[in-house]
């Protein structure tokens, strides 16, 4: 075997160490352990190799996170060169340090103009925990202490943790002891699935007004703010109908709640723009981001505040009661200062808008648009979904749609290639540095894995 880096140990014995210690994300560990997880050893551009020496193209950039890729030499430096000078400080007892100050100079010049303050944490369900209690806390100030409740969506999803994971929708989630007071949900504005016979425009405009309806029955006295990804992500990669977000914005204007993006996936030119919620022309109060803030490199995240709610807690709030240990890292800042510098200066994010995201949708809507399989191609920038449909007439889905995107994601990775599932979509979401030539690859490897799913399915 020709192995582009030397293997230390072999497969079977990392899985059996690894079945003895390590609990995983979202499995159940005990089948996991019988299958014996892939081993991945290296990344280079957008490439993986596991320890048997197989390539794959990643085509979900880790978990929508290494918008550079895997193998950046500039942010290997500049954490190396951090660690050398700083490697830790904190937040506390009245201190900063130069990483993080110019980090934040950096990301506010990147963000629309009317934020002005973020709040770092170490990853996105952190950010979502901290919003809930600056939300909170920023209607004290106000005078209105009564006004707590966070509304999501079902199917939303804002991290793991507990207050994070009940701010999402995943009732699986919910179930394994994930609830917390105050918080409340409305459907998903998921078309193809709920949307009946309305029209798209209907449709959205009918989730929307779901809110409106909450808060009234909630009294919008004690509703503190509403908290959505601007597209859903691990709930499937669904985008809004265009009607859905003017009226979720025009509701919590009116009934003066908070709008909280969650922009953990959105953020960082995955859309072709910086901040999804710029694609989608909507104002939030809030951003939660995380992921693509430092490629992946390093854990951190951060809930960035527009200035009106910075101005209140900041001149009025006195004490903020609140902070982490690693809260503004400086490892993790410096690497994120040359990530964002990267996805700047190097125009990324622009050919993402102009070049490289048209292609990918002009090339998947060649491939599927008539596929027999595929009902819908959703998406944009390095972002798409297809949607498996049994009768592209009715939208009805398969029964067993869950299993087949399962075993498309199975069939990619025997073809070298990762794709994301969920429940009857498969979504890629590759490195904001792709070339067309690897996006070319991402598809043709992608379209032998949704045939061979239409083959068990009977649709080819
Ligand atoms: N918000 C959103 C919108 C996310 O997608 C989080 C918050 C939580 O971030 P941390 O850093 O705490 O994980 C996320 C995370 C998937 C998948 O399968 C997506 C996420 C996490 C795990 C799996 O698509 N997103």
């Amino acid at each position: 075997m020709n192995l582009p880096f030397e293997p230390q140990r072999q497969t079977q014995d990392y899985q059996a160490s690894d079945a003895a210690h390590h609990i995983h994300a979202f499995v159940d560990q005990k089948a996991l352990n019988a299958e014996g997880p892939r081993v991945m050893v290296r990344g280079e551009g957008l490439y993986l190799w596991d320890s048997e020496g197989k390539r794959y193209l990643d085509g979900m950039s880790g978990l929508w996170c290494t918008q550079l890729g895997y193998g950046r030499k500039d942010l290997t430096a500049a954490a190396a060169a951090q660690m050398d000078q700083l490697a830790y400080y904190n937040m506390f007892f009245h201190t900063t340090h130069p990483a993080v100050i110019e980090l934040s100079e950096l990301l506010f010049s990147l963000l629309p103009k009317h934020y002005s303050h973020v709040i770092y944490t170490n990853s996105g369900s952190e950010a979502n925990e901290v919003l809930i209690r600056t939300v909170r806390r920023y209607w004290q100030v106000l005078g209105k202490p009564q006004k707590k409740i966070m509304i999501g969506r079902w199917n939303g999803y804002h991290g793991s943790t507990l207050a994070a994971s009940a701010l999402g929708g995943m009732k699986f989630m919910h179930e394994m002891g994930g609830l917390i007071p105050d918080v409340a949900h409305i459907d998903e504005p998921y078309w193809y699935a709920q949307g009946g016979e309305l029209t798209p425009a209907e449709f959205g405009r009918r989730c929307a007004l779901q809110l409106e309806e909450k808060i009234l029955e909630l009294g919008a006295q004690n509703v503190a703010g509403f908290i959505a990804e601007p597209f859903q992500g691990a709930g499937g990669m669904i985008f809004p109908p265009e009607s859905y977000w003017p009226e979720i914005q025009r509701i919590c204007r009116q009934y003066d709640v908070l709008l909280c993006a969650d922009e953990v996936i959105g953020g960082f030119g995955r859309t072709g723009e910086w901040f999804a919620h710029q694609y989608f022309g909507f104002e939030p109060d809030t951003l939660s981001i995380a992921k693509g803030l430092t490629s992946g490199y390093l854990p951190m995240g951060g809930l960035v505040l527009s200035k009106r709610m910075a101005e209140a807690l900041v001149e009025r709030g006195g004490v903020f009661a609140h902070g982490l240990t690693y809260s503004g890292h400086p490892v993790a800042a410096a690497v994120a200062l040359a990530n964002l510098k990267a996805l700047r200066d190097e125009g990324i994010v622009r050919q993402v808008k102009d070049d490289t995201g048209p292609y990918l949708h002009t090339l998947l809507h060649e491939v599927f648009g008539n596929h027999p399989l595929i009902g819908e191609i959703q998406g944009t920038g390095l972002l798409a979904a297809l949607q498996f449909v049994e009768d592209k007439g009715t939208r009805k889905r398969f029964a067993n749609e869950n299993d087949l995107a399962w075993q498309c994601r199975t069939f990619g990775f025997e073809e070298g290639v990762i794709i994301r599932s969920t429940l009857g979509r498969m979504i890629m979401a590759p490195a904001l540095v792709a070339s067309r030539a690897e996006l070319d690859e991402l598809v043709d490897k992608t379209r032998i894995a949704v045939d061979r799913t239409a083959r068990i399915a009977g649709k080819l």
